[in-house]
């Protein structure tokens, strides 16, 4: 989708990303900021909730799900330039996200192969699960995932989770094979691209001097998908552990999960609501208006 972001809100994405990365706590892994949406505070200047629960965003969702579902995760995916940081950021290894998730992948800077931008391997979402081994090469990745278990405090070590495609498994030339066939994407600042849940696809570091490539992701899932319990991101400005949540963003909570339908709901007022609903049979409105390792079928996607 191209020009995808008006210019104001692309100079405005932009500037609200420089003050996170400045501001990031030393310990928040950088490169990848999870649900920034759940955090930023306050209300009114909670830019990523407001961009994920964009009634323009909702729609092009709904057209994939239908009206129920829910935003599950926002990421910020940050490549410094070489003149920032010599080693342009990590790559993300080859995986596919899972069966159902829906990915909107909004470019904050013109993207290509030399800082860093997504490469997919056209075809193969037709292929199913493809099988999965542990990374070649994980101290050049990024460690895939930002999710903690409860109690966990440090940063997962790369490696211990860190999943790729199997290549061997599907090409007798492995993976110099396998990236034969692949696309790069070229994207200007402001695009917004859809992948395939299940294709294949992997970023390589950025290798420019001075292009940053800055991504916007946001992601949903419908929802009867189970609400997320007990897993943990770290806040990008204290490093505090918060709990992940989904919210509600369009139509019911269909399988009572007790969904909120923002940050700044609480359960009650939710519960409530399901209560007085079922109660008198309504229906609920929409509110209108947003790594690691691929577990399969599950539909649950890497990065989640
Ligand atoms: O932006 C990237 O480099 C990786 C993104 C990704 O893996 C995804 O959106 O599923």
């Amino acid at each position: 989708m191209r020009g995808f972001l008006t210019r104001e809100a692309l100079g405005y994405l932009r500037e609200r990303v420089a003050h996170v990365w400045e501001s990031l706590h030393a310990d928040v892994q950088r490169g990848w900021i999870m649900n920034l949406h759940q955090v930023l505070a306050p209300r009114e200047e909670n830019w990523m909730w407001k961009l994920g629960s964009d009634p323009a965003i909702l729609e092009i969702v709904r057209k994939h799900y239908g009206p129920n579902f829910v935003f599950n995760s926002s990421q910020l995916l940050i490549k410094p330039p070489t003149s920032e940081d010599a080693s342009g950021g990590k790559e993300v290894q080859w995986h596919q996200d899972g069966q159902i998730i829906r990915t909107l992948w909004i470019c904050l800077d013109d993207v290509d192969e030399t800082n860093g931008g997504l490469v997919v391997k056209p075809g193969w979402h037709t292929r199913g699960n493809l099988r999965k081994r542990v990374a070649s090469r994980p101290d050049r990745c990024l460690t895939g995932t930002a999710q903690y278990a409860a109690g966990q405090r440090s940063v997962p070590q790369p490696g211990a989770l860190l999943k790729e495609i199997d290549f061997d498994a599907y090409c007798a030339g492995g993976r110099e094979e396998f990236e034969a066939g692949t696309v790069q994407y070229r994207l200007q600042a402001g695009d917004c691209a859809m992948h395939h849940p299940s294709i294949p696809h992997c970023s390589r570091p950025n290798v420019s001097t001075d292009s940053w490539r800055r991504v916007i992701i946001l992601r949903y899932l419908p929802a009867d998908f189970p609400r997320p319990r007990g897993r943990f991101h770290q806040n990008w400005k204290n490093a505090v552990l918060f709990e992940k949540e989904s919210y509600l963003v369009s139509g019911d909570d269909v399988k009572a999960q007790g969904f909120l339908r923002s940050p700044y709901d609480d359960d009650e007022v939710v519960a409530a609501e399901a209560a007085a609903g079922a109660a008198t049979g309504e229906v609920g409105e929409g509110e209108g208006g947003g790594v690691g390792s691929s577990s399969g079928g599950s539909g649950e996607a890497a990065g989640t």
